[in-house]
């Protein structure tokens, strides 16, 4: 009899974990087939997005602030998400190294991810990275990544609580705050504080938050915490900051309404790509596709009828096939 992985990750193993986690990586039938089996039993982790730039100190933030957490006795899954760009392609090493001292305990399971491996992308690979280490009983799920791009943004989507940590003297605080950071920003974290030039920059933050009226107005106005992360200091008000956002997202509602929403999304993105999937898998075999770019070239045929042709030819001929199953069943 094959080994049932899901239950194994109900009860907790690690060992379990990693392999499913493997197969959703190579997007093994297998996986999905666990998934399900999981997915009941999901929902129940807070997520909390940790973003910012390069060496910001996001791996430092991240194994100091689970050290904090793991004080409450809570169970710590951490996943950290590295870049495939391969000028960064030593992060992946230095995380480990920074974050092995937590490897020790049995109640903290991390995971880094490559965003080259996940055919299906890096938002759907997180979410579904998520849902196996809450089904594996993590009360608290800390993701690092990279603010950079739009793979993060969405990654910000799989959060309850975001943190964006910036650093003093680096002169792209103002910059960050124009490409939508502030919007993101649950809880604003500067860290290096030991390095000069934090005042101001938490003075430049609060100056952007006071002015803005649109962030005033979502009832949540974003605290800003210093940290000196390789000294653990700050990290008991970062952990303080995120927890009172839950509070706040669980007393005003948001909270339902946010995972209703991503729930709605990643549905819909998952519908998205496996339709795509098994369109693209058809036009290639017949292929219908070559000859209408020949034709696309020249002129002959315009892709917006094309496009149109195929989304029809492809319903009838699945209706097709439904009354034909539902024919020889009965
Ligand atoms: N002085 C000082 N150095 C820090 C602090 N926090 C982290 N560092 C150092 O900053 C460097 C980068 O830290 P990381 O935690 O790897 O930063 P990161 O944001 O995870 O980096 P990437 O994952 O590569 O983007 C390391 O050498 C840390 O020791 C801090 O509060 N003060
Ligand atoms: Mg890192």
């Amino acid at each position: 009899m094959s080994v049932d992985y899901a239950a194994q990750i109900l009860e907790g193993s690690h060992r379990a974990a990693a392999r499913l986690i493997s197969w959703l990586e190579d997007e093994d039938e297998r996986a999905y087939e666990c998934m399900r089996k999981l997915y009941p039993h999901t929902g129940r982790a807070y997520v909390v997005g940790i973003t910012g730039s390069p060496g910001a100190g996001k791996s430092t933030l991240t194994t100091a602030l689970t050290r904090v957490i793991r004080k409450s006795g809570l169970k710590v899954g951490i996943i950290a998400v590295d870049p495939s760009s391969p000028f960064t392609g030593g992060a992946l090493l230095g995380d480990r190294v920074r974050m092995s001292e937590l490897a020790d305990d049995p109640d903290i399971y991390i995971r880094s991810m490559a965003t080259r491996g996940f055919l299906g992308g890096m938002a759907k690979a997180a979410a579904d990275v998520v849902r196996v280490l809450d089904a594996l009983g993590k009360d608290v799920i800390v993701i690092e990544t990279v603010g950079v791009g739009q793979d993060e943004v969405d990654i910000v989507g799989v959060a309850d609580t975001t943190c964006v940590v910036m650093v003093p003297g680096l002169g792209d605080a103002i910059q960050s705050m124009k490409a939508g950071i502030m919007e993101i920003a649950d809880v604003f974290v500067i860290n290096k504080a030991d390095h000069p030039g934090s005042d101001m920059l938490c003075a430049e933050i609060c100056a952007r938050l006071d002015m803005d009226a649109q962030l005033r107005e979502r009832g949540w106005v974003a605290p800003v915490n210093k940290t000196v992360a390789v000294e653990g200091v700050g990290l008991d008000e970062m952990w303080l900051s995120i927890e009172s956002h839950r509070k706040y997202l669980l007393d005003s509602g948001r909270f339902y309404d946010n995972r209703r929403e991503r729930i709605s999304r990643e549905a819909l993105r998952m519908i998205h790509g496996e339709l795509f999937r098994v369109v693209r898998e058809q036009l290639e075999q017949n292929g219908r596709l070559d000859a209408a770019v020949e034709q696309l070239m020249n002129r002959k045929l315009d892709p917006y009828t094309l496009m149109r042709d195929i989304v029809t030819d492809w319903l009838s001929s699945s209706q097709c096939k439904r009354r034909r199953d539902e024919d020889t069943q009965s």
